[in-house]
């Protein structure tokens, strides 16, 4: 165990007696949605796997330490200081850590962090991909490199189109990724069930989830598994709504040549502006309904 590592006593010891644990991100708390609909998000996230039988574990950077499984005040720290928090992936971890610092964890992060807290299960919203325009830009998510990498179960609603999800496939392809569709056979484009493109395998559940990870692990392939799985019907967006939106904002952020990491926490402000919050209470949604299985799958996977 590293010394960087700080594992909440719950977590520790839920991970010491084999019962299942879920892993969640905090970009998505300082990043992803406007205080305070993001720490009640958060904390209605975490009851959530509670309800399912499962220990939330929220990842996050404070004072420098890797933590596994924060506070409700950590949380709200976080949640509250949002933006201002600096969004951490692979290449801000050193610096971060030494110098004391705070940072949100991303898809990247908070599987490396979960990988060496132990953890096999992270819920999220959505990934980072192969962005729109790519083939010039060269940005690309470490989120698809650290899912190439890092044996951790990632289960989101599928890819925003903000990214180019027909690159993004061809991406995790070549990475040896597989990409499992929840109840689908279609790729789920985050706030909408659908995105034109297949995925590798249709998996109906979550104890076929926990075999085939199982097995992944016992073969002693790195890397991860991507688990999508489709925003429930009665809350997904009309397509042409979101896909205008996204349309605009993209725009936008190319008008105000926004690059880098600032790209994706601003196409997704954006969205929620353009949508007037209706993208807001559709992300809520997804994510809780992506704790839902995560739970069910960790406790699947403790069994096996
Ligand atoms: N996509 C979403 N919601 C999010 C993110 C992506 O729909 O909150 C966040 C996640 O933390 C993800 C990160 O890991 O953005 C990807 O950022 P980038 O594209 O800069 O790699
Ligand atoms: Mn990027």
């Amino acid at each position: 165990m590293n010394s960087y590592l700080s594992m909440s006593d719950e977590v520790r010891q839920a991970l010491a007696d084999g019962k299942p644990v879920v892993a969640l991100e905090s970009t998505i708390i300082s990043h992803g949605m406007p205080y305070p609909q993001n720490v009640e998000t958060a904390m209605r996230v975490e009851q959530t796997i509670r309800d399912h039988g499962a220990v939330p574990a929220t990842i996050a950077i404070i004072g420098g330490k890797l933590k596994a499984g924060c506070t409700a005040e950590e949380i709200e720290y976080l949640g509250k200081k949002g933006q201002a928090v600096i969004k951490a992936s692979r290449r801000d971890l050193p610096v971060l850590v030494a110098r004391g610092e705070d940072g949100a964890t991303t898809v990247t992060t908070t599987m490396m962090i979960a990988a060496m807290a132990g953890i096999r299960v992270f819920a999220t919203g959505g990934i980072g991909g192969v962005h729109r325009g790519a083939e010039t830009t060269m940005d690309i998510s470490a989120d698809l490199e650290e899912l190439a990498q890092t044996q951790v179960m990632v289960i989101c609603a599928g890819a925003k189109s903000i990214l180019d999800l027909g690159l993004t496939l061809e991406y995790l392809e070549t990475k040896g990724v597989p990409v499992i569709g929840y109840g689908t056979d279609e790729l789920p484009a985050f706030y909408t069930r659908h995105s034109g493109f297949g995925v590798d395998y249709r998996i109906d559940s979550p104890q076929e989830l926990a075999k085939a990870f199982k097995v992944k692990q016992d073969l002693g392939l790195q890397g991860g598994m991507l688990v999508t799985n489709p925003i429930p019907e009665q809350y997904s967006m009309p397509a042409k709504v979101i896909n205008n939106a996204i349309d605009e904002a993209i725009a936008e952020a190319q008008r105000l040549g926004i690059k880098g990491k600032k790209t994706t926490p601003f196409l997704l402000a954006k969205i929620k502006d353009i949508t007037g919050g209706d993208s807001l209470a559709a992300n809520i949604e997804l994510v809780l309904n992506n704790a839902r299985l995560a739970a069910q799958t960790a406790v699947a996977l403790t069994k096996m």
